[in-house]
C-alpha cells in the first residue's frame, strides 16, 4: 500500500516537471509553424494587431510612475506634511485637505471624453512643451498629482520639461524637492509676485516652442495633450484650452464638465461658462470639433512660445491674480488670433468658492486694478458698460498703461468693436442691465480741495433705482474724480 502510493508521488512529481519543461519550452520557441503565422495574417487582416499594442501600453502605464519618478522620495514628500487632529481639513486651502491626502500621488480618474476622442490620431511629429505651473502655498498631495498625472498621462516625447514657479511660499522645500523628479524644475520667486509675473518669469525660461499653462491643482486626463498641440501645430495663433472638468473641492470626486460650454462675461469683467448659442450648437457635427470661446477661463491652456512672446507675453503690471485672462483672451483675437476649447482634451480642476491665499492689496482692489488695465487698454469706447456695471472702479488706481497701448498700436490690433460685433455679438444681448449705462458729467468746478457740485445726467433710462444706486455708489467711493465718457 506504502509502496503503490510512493509510486504515485513520483509518477506525479515527474509528470510536473515534464509539464513545467514542455510549458517553458512552448514559451520560447520560435513562432515559425505554418498555423501559427496563419492566424497572425488573420489578425492583421482584422485589425486585431492593435490588441497586443494596447496590452503593452497597459503594462507600461504602471512601470511610468516608478522608472519617472527618479531619487524622489514620494512618501516621505507626503508624509512630512500632515492635517494635524483636530484641524479644519478647509482651513489652509479651501478643499478638503485630509480627502486629497487620503488619495496620495496618483490615482485612476475616468476617462470623460466624447467616445468618438478615442479614435482621433495625431501626427507623430507633434513638437514638446514645456509645462508652466505656478503656485503660492499649494497642498503638497494636490500638487504632486498635477505632476505626475501630466507625467503617466501624456506621451513622453512631448514633455520637455516642467517648470514649477514657487511664487515665495513659507516652505521652499514644497517645491525644491520635487525638482528631484527628472524633467521637473523648481524656480523660487524671492517675493510674491502673483500669477501673471510668475508665469511670465517661467515662459522665459522655457525650452520648449510650446508652452502649457498648467494650474498647481488639477489633474489631466487621458491624451488631454495631443489635441492641443496638433491644433497649436497647424495654426500657431491659435490659443487652446481643455475642457476642465470638475474635482470636488470636498471628496475629491472626479466629475465630468459639459462639453456645451464656451467662456463668456458681463460688463463688469466677470468671467462665466455659458451655452454655446444655439445655431453654432447645431451646426456642430461632430462632437470632437473645436469650439471657438469669447474668452479663456485663463488657468489652462496651450500656446505658441513665439506667439505669447510676439503679442506681448502678459501685462506685468497686473498683480496676484484675476483679469490676465481677459486681458490675454481681447489681445488674441483683436492681434490676429483666436481662442478655442478642445472636447477631446480634458483637465480637472479643483474649483474653490474662495482664495486661500492673501492679496497684499486685497482682493477686490486687486482684480479691479487688473481688470481696469484691461478695460483701458483695449475696450474703446465699449469701457464705459464696465464703469457702469462697475462703478467702484471709477477713481481707482491702475497705474499707467502707456507701455500697453504702445503694444497695441505696434501689432496693429483691430478696434474693440470688431469683437462685439464678430467674437461676442451675444454680450449685448445677453445682459440687459449692464447696457443701462448712465453717462455722468460733472458740472463745476473739480479744483483742487473742492468737492464736486453737481452732477448732469446725459442719458435716459428707465430704472429709477438703477439710477439712485449709480449715484450712490458714485458719491460714495470717488466723490472728486468722475469717470466721463472719452471724447
Ligand atoms: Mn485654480
Amino acid at each position: 500500500m506504502r509502496r503503490i502510493r510512493a509510486n504515485a508521488i513520483a509518477i506525479l512529481t515527474v509528470a510536473w516537471i515534464l509539464g513545467t519543461f514542455y510549458y517553458l519550452w512552448q514559451d520560447n520557441k520560435p513562432q515559425s509553424s505554418p498555423s501559427s503565422s496563419a492566424s497572425q495574417a488573420r489578425g492583421r487582416g482584422h485589425g486585431q494587431k492593435v490588441i497586443p499594442g494596447r496590452l503593452e501600453i497597459h503594462r507600461d502605464d504602471r512601470t511610468i510612475p516608478l522608472i519617472l519618478l527618479g531619487s524622489f522620495d514620494e512618501k516621505a514628500y507626503l508624509a512630512a506634511k500632515q492635517l494635524k487632529l483636530g484641524d479644519d481639513p478647509y482651513k489652509d486651502h479651501a478643499f478638503n485637505l485630509q480627502e486629497s491626502d487620503r488619495l496620495g500621488g496618483e490615482r485612476a480618474i475616468r476617462d470623460t471624453r466624447h467616445y468618438r476622442c478615442a479614435a482621433l490620431t495625431y501626427d507623430t511629429d507633434l513638437p514638446s512643451t514645456s509645462i508652466v505651473i505656478t503656485f503660492h502655498n499649494e497642498a503638497r498631495s494636490t500638487l504632486l498629482r498635477t505632476i505626475k498625472s501630466v507625467l503617466m498621462r501624456s506621451p513622453p516625447s512631448l514633455i520637455q520639461e516642467i517648470i514649477l514657479i514657487d511664487d515665495f511660499s513659507s516652505d521652499p522645500e514644497d517645491c525644491q524637492l520635487l525638482a528631484q523628479i527628472p524633467k521637473v524644475r523648481c524656480l523660487r520667486n524671492g517675493r510674491r509676485e502673483g500669477l501673471i509675473r510668475s508665469r511670465v518669469r517661467g515662459a522665459n525660461m522655457a525650452s520648449a516652442s510650446i508652452l502649457t499653462f498648467l494650474d498647481s491643482h488639477c489633474e489631466v486626463n487621458t491624451d488631454w495633450l495631443q489635441p492641443m498641440i496638433q491644433r497649436v501645430k497647424e495654426d500657431h495663433t491659435r490659443v487652446v484650452s481643455p475642457i476642465i472638468d470638475v474635482i470636488s473641492l470636498d471628496n475629491f470626486a472626479y466629475l465630468a464638465a459639459s462639453a456645451d460650454l464656451r467662456g463668456g462675461f458681463d460688463w463688469s469683467l466677470h468671467f462665466k461658462w455659458e451655452q454655446i448659442p444655439i445655431e453654432q450648437k447645431m451646426a456642430r457635427s461632430d462632437p470632437t470639433q473645436a469650439i471657438r470661446t469669447p474668452v479663456i477661463a485663463g488657468g489652462i491652456f496651450v500656446m505658441d512660445r513665439s506667439w505669447f512672446n510676439h503679442l506681448g507675453q502678459y501685462d506685468t503690471h497686473m498683480d496676484i491674480w484675476g483679469g490676465e485672462n481677459f486681458e490675454l483672451s481681447f489681445r488674441v483675437w483683436l492681434c490676429g488670433g483666436s481662442l478655442e476649447i478642445l472636447p477631446c482634451s480634458r483637465v480637472g480642476h479643483v474649483f474653490r468658492k474662495r482664495h486661500p491665499y492673501d492679496f497684499p492689496e486685497g482682493n477686490a482692489l486687486t482684480y479691479i486694478k487688473n481688470t481696469r488695465r484691461a478695460a483701458e487698454v483695449w475696450m474703446d469706447e465699449y469701457k464705459q458698460y464696465y464703469y457702469s456695471a462697475r462703478p467702484s472702479a471709477q477713481g481707482k488706481a491702475f497705474g499707467s498703461v502707456t507701455d500697453r497701448l504702445a503694444l497695441r498700436r505696434k501689432l496693429n490690433c483691430k478696434p474693440f468693436r470688431w469683437y462685439m460685433e464678430n467674437v461676442y455679438p451675444e454680450l449685448r444681448q445677453n445682459d440687459r442691465r449692464d447696457l443701462k449705462y448712465i453717462e455722468w458729467k460733472l458740472i463745476g468746478s473739480q479744483e483742487a480741495g473742492k468737492k464736486m457740485i453737481g452732477l448732469e445726467q446725459e442719458c435716459q433710462t428707465q430704472d429709477l433705482n438703477f439710477v439712485l444706486l449709480q449715484l450712490f455708489l458714485i458719491i460714495k467711493t470717488s466723490p472728486v474724480v468722475i469717470y466721463t465718457t472719452p471724447k
